[in-house]
């Protein structure tokens, strides 16, 4: 076996993961430890500084209810969510995040977030739910706040150490190991209760980006499915492991395209089709009651768009130069006034890009693109999982201790795996959290694990003799590389193993033609999705043959298992669920309608961790009384 130093570290709660979520349950778990006498760690595969889905920035904050203004309620912001998950949510989940929210923002202005004022000093909002930001800092200044508070409370931060596995005894998690992507060292982290913040997963499905530009996705690549194996292997029941997101973004830069649609009021259209919102209006009809209701659900907003590209009218674009003309056309009188809007609203245009997708900026300049004089491509991208977007996919986590709801079983947001938590795009069914409402998550996730290990924390009964076994495994691909890469003049192809990244392109083929990627123009059925389980058992056996010629590549293999387990677990819901519930984001040919009478319902499965087996489940949507 590779000669890696193993260190152990003790603590009481364990964070894994290093992003918004993780950030947040760390500035609470960090104050209610502190009272308490307990240690708390957190433990990033990168930098806290700059990891997770906001390492490059942001330019809003998606999720402000403004309950102290009166702007909305939080009853509000669970329909709003409802009506976008075409009626499938945990509205427990939800409200509670949604109560916390807010609080969070001032925490982010407080911390010295620039957030937007208008001449009266209130918020300027992007849209109802949504405010603007100076956010190229977001990331390094909410991470701050977290290593704040954990100096403060004796915390501990361990960075570039990627988690590999939980540790699970008798459905009580111990702890969970690791290893340094820097230096030759296993980690084995001991806690009493462990909050699995790692994310979502890009790279699973065949991005659209080749050649060059291999790697460039709307979702942040370090996020490689990290959340729903841990969550997965641990034995948890997973929720929503069907609902992917495919935003819409600018072509191939994946520019975002709220601040257009909200902020300026911009128009999207097909070359050969018009506004296709407004042309097809009629087939929300097929899509009701979700389709009939404002804001019409994302993924039927993508669907809309998709049905003219299916009918030969695309490219899609975005009016970008008919919106700034729009808004600066009210300064016509006054020429000064007029040239001055103009420049104002094209360096906002810029600006967006600037603090959040930088290569979108390069991309226009490199193209000419004058967002004022002409308009813009954008397109769907390829699938992703992130539970806190308008996606849903993620764990199955108890509700709030306060609120009637029927699904609870302990202590909020605690897994069905005692001790273990789940927050961000960890957990599932309450989508539409974005940064803000995944920070909230966090601290009501943080807050709550220090009270579980006051209440019931046992010192963790880790087996060592386990934890070797899973070293050897983990460290596997380094051996394997080592005993066979001289028997060929090309190392990166021997009959002996398989290099992680030919094992990604394997593992992307499959889930792009069968599971409904962009190959496939979204679309998949029964028999393209028992095809690719066909396909899967083969990719299984052979995860087995990873190998790897340093860390680096050591990371990517296991990065690249996490992805399959990912894979595995949308492919079997998507077979589960006998419907087509949320067309735009996938559409299944053979049952091509929603079927509320059957479907109205979570699709949830879980991983017996003893035999390997999967089980899948049905549990009823529970809606808030009179919401
Ligand atoms: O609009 C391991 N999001 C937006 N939210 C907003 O509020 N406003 C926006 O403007 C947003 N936009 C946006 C957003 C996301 C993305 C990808 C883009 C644009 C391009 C959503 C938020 O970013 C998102 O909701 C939160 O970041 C979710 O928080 P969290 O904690 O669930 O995930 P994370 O922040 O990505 O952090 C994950 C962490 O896990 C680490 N990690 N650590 C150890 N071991 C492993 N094996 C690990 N695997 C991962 C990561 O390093 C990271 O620290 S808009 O354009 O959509
Ligand atoms: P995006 O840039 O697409 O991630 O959007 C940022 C925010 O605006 C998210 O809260 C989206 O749900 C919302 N949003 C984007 N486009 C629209 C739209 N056309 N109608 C309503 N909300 C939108």
């Amino acid at each position: 076996m590779a000669n890696f130093e193993t260190v152990e570290v003790k603590t009481d709660l364990l964070i894994v993961g290093g992003g918004f979520s993780a950030c947040g349950a760390a500035v609470e778990a960090a104050y209610w430890a502190k009272k308490n006498g307990l240690k708390v760690a957190i433990v990033d595969k990168a930098a806290l500084d700059r990891s997770g889905a906001v390492a490059m920035g942001l330019s809003a904050i998606n999720q402000y209810v403004g309950v102290k203004d009166g702007d909305n309620t939080l009853e509000d912001y669970v329909r709003y969510v409802r009506q976008d998950l075409m009626g499938i949510s945990r509205e427990d989940l939800v409200y509670n995040i949604a109560r916390h929210v807010d609080s969070s923002v001032h925490l982010f202005e407080k911390w010295g977030l620039k957030i937007w004022k208008d001449e009266a000093g209130k918020y300027v909002h992007e849209g109802r739910w949504q405010l603007m930001i100076n956010g190229e800092s977001y990331k390094i200044i909410i991470a701050e706040a977290a290593k704040n508070a954990l100096a403060e409370a004796g915390g501990e931060v361990y960075e570039r150490i990627f988690i590999t596995e939980p540790l699970v005894e008798n459905n009580k998690v111990v702890g969970a190991v690791g290893f340094s992507t820097r230096e030759d060292k296993f980690y084995v982290f001991k806690a009493k209760a462990v909050i699995c913040t790692m994310g979502g997963a890009v790279h699973v499905f065949r991005p659209r980006s080749i050649g060059e530009g291999f790697g460039r996705s709307w979702y942040p690549p370090f996020n490689s499915g990290s959340s729903a194996y841990f969550t997965l292997k641990a034995g948890a029941e997973m929720t929503c492991q069907e609902v992917r997101f495919i935003p819409i973004r600018f072509k191939d830069g994946y520019g975002p395209v709220g601040a257009w649609f909200l902020l300026f009021k911009s128009r999207a259209i097909s070359a050969g089709g018009g506004e296709y919102m407004t042309v097809r209006k009629d087939e929300l009809q097929n899509w009701a009651p979700y389709g009939l209701a404002k804001p019409i659900p994302a993924n039927l907003r993508n669907y809309l768009g998709m049905l003219d590209l299916d009918a030969g009218f695309g490219p899609l674009y975005m009016e970008t130069s008919e919106a700034i003309n729009k808004i600066a056309d009210q300064y016509k009188e006054d020429p000064k006034a007029f040239k001055k809007k103009m420049k104002e609203l094209e360096s906002e245009a810029w600006e967006d890009f600037l603090d959040m997708t930088i290569s979108q900026a390069i991309l226009w300049a490199s193209m000419n693109v004058k967002p004022e004089e002409k308009h813009s491509e954008i397109a769907a991208c390829e699938p992703y999982f992130i539970g806190s977007h308008s996606g849903a996919s993620g764990a199955w986590v108890s509700g709030p201790e306060d609120m009637d709801t029927p699904y609870k079983w302990g202590y909020a947001n605690m897994t069905t795996v005692e001790g273990l938590f789940a927050a961000g795009d960890a957990s599932g069914a309450s989508s539409h959290k974005f940064s803000s409402g995944s920070h909230a998550e966090g601290r009501i996730t943080g807050k709550a694990a220090i009270k579980y290990i006051v209440e019931k924390g046992a010192d963790p009964a880790v087996d060592m003799a386990k934890v070797e076994e899973l070293k050897a495994k983990i460290l596997a691909p380094l051996d394997l590389f080592a005993a066979h890469c001289n028997e060929t003049t090309e190392p990166e192809v021997n009959t002996n193993y398989i290099m992680p990244r030919q094992f990604m392109f394997r593992l992307q083929k499959i889930m792009d033609e069968y599971a409904g990627g962009v190959t496939a123009a979204f679309k998949t059925s029964k028999f393209n999705l028992e095809r690719a389980m066909e396909l899967f058992v083969f990719l299984k056996e052979d995860s087995d043959k990873l190998a790897a010629r340093n860390l680096h590549e050591l990371t990517r293999a296991w990065e690249n298992v996490h992805r399959m387990w990912q894979g595995e677990a949308h492919v079997r819901t998507m077979l589960f669920r006998e419907e087509t519930r949320w067309p735009g984001y996938y559409f299944r040919a053979d049952t091509p309608k929603m079927d509320e009478a059957n479907w109205h319902c979570f699709a949830n499965c879980k991983v017996d961790p003893a035999t390997g087996e999967w089980e899948m489940m049905k549990r009823d949507v529970w809606n808030i009384p009179g919401v």
